[in-house]
C-alpha cells in the first residue's frame, strides 16, 4: 500500500521503548518496532502450534476443534504436549502477543506524542483473559481450571464453570459486569446515533456543529456531558465491563466455592427481617 500523503510527516523516529533505532521503521502501512517483531514471531508460533494441535485429530471441522488444557491431576505442572502442553504454549504465545499488541501500540502513541488511552484500554482485555487463563488456574493450583481453545469447547466451558456455582446470574460480579456491558451499549448507541444525526445529513441538508449534539440533549433529559465528556463516559464503562467481568469469575472459586443463588441468603437471614 502506498504511503498516504500526510503520512510521510508523521513517519519520525523515537518512542521506542526497547531496541532504539534498529526496529525504528515500517512494513507498507505497518509500524513494526521491537514488539512488532517478537509479537508477530509469537503469533505464527502460537499459529503454527494450534494447527500442530489440532492435527492431532479427532476432526478438522472448525466448529469442532478443540485444544484442551491439561487434566487437574497435572496441577501447575508442565504436561505432555498432546496433553495439554500444547494449550499451555499456546496460551503463553497468545499472551506474549497480547502483551506485544499493547506495547506496539505504547510505541506508537510515544512516537506520535499522544496519551496511552488505547494501550491501557487494551489491557483491560488483556487483564481479562489473563485472569481466566492464568490467575484464576494458579489459585486453583491447575492449569486444568484454563478454557479451551474452540468455538463450541469455549462455549461448553463458559456453561458447565456457570452451572458448577448453580446459577452464575446470581453472582453480584456478574451482575455489576452485564449492567457495564449493557450501559456500554446504551451510550455508544446514544453517541453513534447522535454523531450521524448530526455530521452525516440528508442530501442539501447541512451538518450540525456540536452546538446542536448540545443542544439535542439539554432538550431531551435537561443535560449534555459533552463532547468530550461522552468519550469519557464511554471509555469508564467499557473498561468497568471488561473489569468486573475478570473479577466475577475469579472470585468464583478461589473466594466463594458454593452456590451464586444461595449466597444472597445473607440478605434474608439479616436480623432486620426478624
Ligand atoms: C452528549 C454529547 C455527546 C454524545 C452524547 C451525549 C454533546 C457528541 C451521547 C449524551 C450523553 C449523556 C447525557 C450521558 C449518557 C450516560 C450514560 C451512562 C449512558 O451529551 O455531548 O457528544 O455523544
Amino acid at each position: 500500500m502506498a504511503i498516504l500523503s500526510f503520512e510521510r510527516k508523521y513517519r519520525v523516529r523515537g518512542g521506542t521503548l526497547i531496541g532504539g533505532d534498529l526496529f525504528d521503521f515500517w512494513v507498507g502501512p505497518f509500524y513494526v518496532g521491537f514488539f512488532g517483531v517478537i509479537g508477530s514471531i509469537l503469533i505464527l508460533l502460537g499459529t503454527a502450534l494450534i494447527f500442530a494441535a489440532a492435527a492431532q485429530g479427532p476432526t478438522w471441522n472448525p466448529w469442532l476443534i478443540s485444544i484442551t488444557p491439561p487434566d487437574l491431576s497435572y496441577g501447575l505442572a508442565l504436561a505432555p504436549l498432546k496433553e495439554g502442553g500444547f494449550w499451555q504454549i499456546i496460551s503463553f504465545c497468545g499472551l506474549g502477543a497480547f502483551v506485544c499488541w499493547a506495547l506496539r501500540e505504547v510505541e506508537i502513541s510515544r512516537k506520535l506524542g499522544m496519551g496511552l488511552h488505547v494501550p491501557a484500554a487494551f489491557g483491560f482485555a488483556i487483564f481479562a483473559f489473563f485472569t481466566l487463563n492464568f490467575i484464576r488456574p494458579v489459585l486453583m493450583g491447575a492449569w486444568g481450571h484454563g478454557f479451551p481453545y474452540g468455538i463450541f469447547s469455549h462455549l461448553d466451558w463458559v456453561s458447565n464453570v456457570g452451572y458448577a456455582y448453580v446459577n452464575f446470574h446470581y453472582n453480584p460480579v456478574h451482575m455489576i459486569a452485564i449492567t457495564f456491558f449493557f450501559t456500554t451499549n446504551l451510550a455508544l448507541a446514544l453517541h453513534g446515533g447522535l454523531i450521524l444525526s448530526a455530521v452525516n445529513p440528508q442530501k442539501g441538508e447541512t451538518v450540525r456543529t456540536p452546538e446542536y449534539e448540545d443542544t439535542y440533549f439539554r432538550d431531551f433529559i435537561g443535560y449534555s456531558v459533552g463532547t468530550i465528556g461522552i468519550h469519557r463516559v464511554g471509555m469508564f464503562l467499557a473498561l468497568n465491563a471488561a473489569f468486573w467481568s475478570a473479577i466475577c469469575i475469579v472470585i468464583s472459586g478461589p473466594l466463594y466455592a458454593g452456590s451464586w443463588p444461595e449466597w444472597w441468603e445473607f440478605w434474608r437471614n439479616l436480623p432486620i427481617w426478624s
